[in-house]
């Protein structure tokens, strides 16, 4: 997968070199270019904004000097995605269908906002990682390079996002490691006997508890078998 990263701070994305993405970029399982768009300035001060017709305050940010970064990679097939708080708002089945592109180039905005004609020419997609403002839509690139890679095969073990939250619309179950007690508490009988079939229903019944307790509303798209059903009811009844 590559992603290319318009930005006019490509300094913010040194922290991606780190852990599993650091490994992942090493092991050229992931490619990320970062273009900083004041490089194609064609300003002598190397400025990038202007201030916005009608008036107002701040700056808007020049629709030429977007589209010379943007051509600069030279990849029709690339999706453009654009950072926004007016975006799609990201999710987990959201994040599964971006890792099956070949090429992302994400454009990252800024409080003060890019001029609109370059947007209407270059972008497919305008993408949210929640309902909140930040300073630039560089941490949401962060976001959503991070929840993808996740996805490139190799990076991650595939049991890991087979198993894990939202995957299957479901909350994880808790976890324990050693020591066996910890500040008087026990670790649950039924993790230590070995006993895989009750394991795996003592899991699934703690994950639907989680779910229920703390996100009800996920529980709306969750395929329940009659087991998860006669679980719910037990929650249900301990509540009333
Ligand atoms: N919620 C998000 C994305 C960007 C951002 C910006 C227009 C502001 C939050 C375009 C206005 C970009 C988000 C930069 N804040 N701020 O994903």
């Amino acid at each position: 997968m590559k992603f290319d990263v318009l930005t006019l701070f490509p300094e913010m994305f040194d922290s991606l070199n780190q852990s599993i993405l650091g490994r992942a970029i090493e092991k050229d399982l992931i490619n990320i270019n970062l273009i900083n768009i004041r490089d194609f300035s064609k300003d002598k001060h190397k400025k990038v904004d202007d201030t916005p017709y009608g008036g107002g305050a701040g700056m808007v940010i020049r629709p030429d000097v977007v589209y010379d970064a943007y051509t600069s990679i030279k990849d029709e097939n690339a999706k453009v995605i654009y950072m926004s708080p007016q975006g799609t708002v990201l999710n987990q089945q959201k994040v599964k269908s971006l890792s099956k592109e070949q090429h992302l180039i994400l454009l990252c905005g800024h409080y003060e906002g890019i001029d609109q004609r370059v947007l209407d020419e270059i972008v497919d997609e305008e993408i949210s990682i929640g309902d909140y403002v930040l300073t630039g839509g560089e941490i949401p690139a962060m976001v959503l390079i991070d929840s993808v890679s996740r996805y490139i095969e190799g990076v991650i073990s595939n049991e890991s996002t087979e198993e894990e939250s939202f995957s299957n619309n479901l909350l994880e179950y808790p976890q324990y490691t050693r020591p066996e007690v910890f500040n008087n508490m026990q670790v649950p009988e039924v993790l230590k006997s070995g006993h895989h079939e009750n394991i795996r229903k003592w899991r699934r019944a703690e994950s639907l508890k989680n779910t229920y307790k703390k996100r009800p509303e996920l529980l709306q798209n969750v395929n329940l078998s009659d087991e998860d059903k006669k679980i719910l009811d037990i929650i249900d009844n301990q509540n009333q």
